[in-house]
């Protein structure tokens, strides 16, 4: 995918306003000594205590995690272009949509937004110098690495074809490496735990003087939350995950039938850590796009509390609804009934954010820039995957949806359309802070288009099709299937396309973009306040704690031709405002 050069790489180009246009190179608050070059060579990153270092190894690690995984689920779409075979048998194909899965959710998705960008940002924005346990920090960033390494193993050693659930009893006696990926899995759940534990500490112990805990950014909430379910529901896993090795390696009976054991005690455990998973892959989004809409909308936030207490009311109620994953495994009707009710009660919360999010939005100056554009592709996506889960939380339509591509198209919708988008949407707008350079904002917003159209062709069709009755996981389907799955193959495709072109755009920013300046978007939010790169320590002179969503007191100085915090302003000028709230 070529990319034109632009003449301009600035933050505000083709925004509307001409007070948001082109920042000059070098502006106020780059930073020429930052944590990228305060000390050089391989070692001092692969030793790093920065918490700035460890999230951009992190970001390395989890977009080829992610590039790996984008592979899989390509051939597994290009298998399905046809009934019968394709390009493999049945038996690869197994393994392809069990590794696209595997890879993604424990590779890829739980640490794109907390390890990744919430080990950047997190500190910055919080107005701390670094994490409580900086070591500790680099310990979960080489236990991923471990992790990731056990999966590379599996790969050669047969592969894994359980799907990512690893449900038993074929998890027991299947010929292929399940004992090396559980390993994986179960290395990665202590790097979660760590970053977690971390977060907790971090929150509670490093707030500087005036950062109460109703003046932290949603974004904060958003990881608090999050960090409390990697820390009580990933033992669970790891729990469940030993003693299927150990079942599987010594016959001791636990789950499977065949030695004495229950499948659907497998099932329990599994989903009382996946459940809560699926809040670990979502939450911190919900904390990204808190800020964008914000930011964006150039408004305060409507209902700041309410989407606070909302994410810790998503981390507690996730925890009670894991059974909805087993109606159809012989669970009785009454504890069906209360799965479901308390499912649907945890779509409450999720729903209060979404109408927050617009309500913010009403009457906001809104600019479309590259961040906005995922933000608003999110809450689309979002809320199609949320209501769909309606449908499979209810008991009656559950029985006829269950194992079909709705589930996988529901799925993806919060996973892709949710998690994956608001990932995108936060790599974006932190792009700048991360490595202190502008990208071509025309060609971001193609990209979020593209990702937002090829989504919707991709998954959409997966609706109608489980709907038919196609089930998930199937390699050969009736012929009349076969539309829908190749509309769905050609989505599948051009997502990758998009995806692409992100990439080539954030790249390409490195080698040739401007400058970033301190502020490049107006928000109010700490880590604004620190030059791009940050230094090393993070600031250089202590933050101004405020009103995270105070939008008005962001104004833009035509003289620097940068945003700057009204207070700043000590020399009696009146600087120009430009945030409307
Ligand atoms: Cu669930």
């Amino acid at each position: 995918m070529a990319v034109e050069t632009p003449t301009d790489y600035a933050a505000g180009e083709a925004a509307p306003s001409p007070e948001r246009a082109a920042v000059p190179a070098g502006p106020p608050g780059y930073a020429e000594d930052n944590y990228l070059n305060h000390t050089k060579g391989l070692m001092s990153w692969l030793v790093t205590l920065d918490h700035k270092r460890i999230g951009m190894m992190y970001l390395v690690g989890v977009m080829s995690a992610f590039l790996l995984g984008g592979i899989f689920a390509l051939l597994v779409r290009a298998e399905l272009w046809t009934p019968g075979e394709t390009i493999v048998t049945a038996e690869t194909y197994n393994r392809f949509f069990t590794l696209h899965g595997a890879i993604m959710v424990f590779l890829f998705i739980i640490p794109s937004v907390p390890a990744a960008l919430g080990n950047f940002v997190l500190p910055v924005m919080l107005g701390a110098k670094d994490v409580a346990f900086p070591r500790m920090n680099l310990a979960s960033f080489y236990l991923w690495c471990g992790g990731a390494i056990f999966f590379l193993i599996t790969l050669f050693r047969g592969s894994l074809d359980t799907g990512w659930t690893f449900y038993v009893p074929y998890s027991t006696s299947t010929e292929t490496a399940v004992v090396t990926a559980l390993t994986g899995v179960f290395i990665l759940g202590f790097s979660s735990i760590f970053t977690g534990l971390n977060f907790i500490v971090t929150v509670h112990t490093m707030r500087p003087p005036g950062m109460e805990w109703f003046k932290m950014p949603l974004f904060l909430w958003a990881i608090y939350a999050t960090s409390i379910i990697q820390v009580l529901a990933t033992p669970v896993l790891a729990v469940t995950l030993l003693l299927l090795a150990v079942e599987r390696t010594t016959g001791i009976g636990v789950f499977d039938p065949a030695y004495g054991g229950d499948p659907v005690l497998f099932q329990h455990f599994f989903w009382f850590y996946s459940h809560p998973a699926v809040y670990i892959m979502i939450l911190p989004g919900f904390g990204i796009i808190s800020e964008l809409i914000s930011t964006f909308s150039r408004k305060h936030i409507f209902g700041y509390r309410f989407i606070a207490y909302s994410s810790i009311a998503i981390a507690l109620f996730g925890f009670l609804v894991w059974g909805h994953h087993m109606f159809t495994s012989g669970m009785s009707t009454v504890a069906a009934f209360v799965f479901s009710l308390l499912t649907f009660s945890v779509s409450i919360p999720s729903a209060i954010k979404v109408f927050n999010w617009l309500a913010t939005m009403y009457k906001g100056n809104i600019w479309l820039a590259t961040p906005m554009c995922y933000a608003l592709s999110f809450i689309f996506l979002f809320t199609i995957g949320g209501l769909t889960g309606l449908h499979l939380g209810a008991l009656a339509t559950d029985i006829h949806l269950h194992d079909s591509y709705f589930v996988v198209s529901h799925f993806h919708y919060v996973m892709v359309g949710g998690s994956l988008v608001a990932f995108l949407g936060g790599l974006f707008y932190w792009w700048p802070k991360m490595t202190g350079k502008m990208y071509n904002d025309f060609w971001g917003k193609i990209s979020a288009l593209i990702v937002f159209l090829a989504f919707n062709l991709t998954f959409f069709p997966q609706f109608i099709l489980g709907t038919k009755g196609m089930p998930r996981r199937y390699y050969n389907y009736v012929p009349e299937f076969q539309f829908w799955h190749q509309v769905s193959t050609v989505g599948a495709f051009m997502l990758g396309g998009g995806l692409l072109v992100a990439a080539v755009v954030l790249v390409h920013s490195l080698l040739r973009g401007k400058k970033a300046p301190a502020n490049p978007w107006g928000a109010a939010t700490l880590e604004w306040q620190c030059s791009s790169p940050p230094p090393h320590n993070n600031f250089d002179h202590p933050p101004t704690v405020g009103d995270p969503y105070a939008l008005n007191r962001v104004v833009y100085d035509p003289d620097t031709r940068s945003y700057r915090q009204i207070d700043e302003f000590s020399n009696g000028g009146t600087p120009q405002q430009t945030a409307k709230v």
